[in-house]
């Protein structure tokens, strides 16, 4: 089953390189970003970038979460003294015109920068998770359902796992 987290406009800012997992962490991760341009994106006022193949080699080394005293923040999720290999490689701009819709999977190393053109950039954007009993959401998560207002979920009933007898592909 998969349900729906956030809904969020971005106006102008900068959005340094991150991915979703870190704030939607599920076990096993499964978060998906619907991202939708509301206006035209542009090198000049943040469209947004992609380090190719990243969702493959960056680990989860930091959850946005809520903390234990109140408010949001970063928890490493590695000690400060391991050297985390830094991520090398050309990040990809993808201009895009109103209405165009980008996946972004919950892992891919992605950012904006900074709008130096007199331009507004808006975005909606959303993200999927699977939900039990595909993927656990996580206690810790910055954002948290309550009663009055649970995540929505897409499918009344989860999907039934068919057995295809065909082993999934590494
Ligand atoms: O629009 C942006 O600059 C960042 C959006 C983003 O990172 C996301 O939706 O995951």
């Amino acid at each position: 089953m998969i349900l729906l987290t956030t809904n969020i406009v971005f106006p102008r800012r900068t959005f340094l390189d991150s991915y979703d997992t870190c704030a939607q962490y599920t076990d096993p991760p499964t978060a998906l970003g619907f991202w939708i341009a509301l206006e035209r994106c542009t090198p000049e006022n943040g469209a947004l970038s992609f380090l190719p193949g990243s969702h493959l080699t960056s680990p989860i080394t930091k959850r946005f979460v809520r903390l234990p005293g109140g408010g949001t923040g970063f928890e490493q999720l590695v000690p400060s003294q391991v050297q985390i290999p830094h991520q090398t490689g050309k990040y990809i701009l993808e201009a895009c015109n109103p209405g165009d819709l980008v996946l972004i999977h919950g892992s891919v190393l992605h950012k904006s920068e900074r709008n130096t053109s007199p331009h507004t950039r808006f975005a909606y954007t959303f993200h999927m998770i699977d939900s039990p009993p595909y993927a656990l959401y996580d206690n810790k998560n910055w954002l948290q359902p309550t009663l009055a207002m649970p995540f929505p979920h897409v499918l009344d009933t989860p999907n039934t796992v068919i057995d295809t007898g065909v082993a999934a592909e590494a």
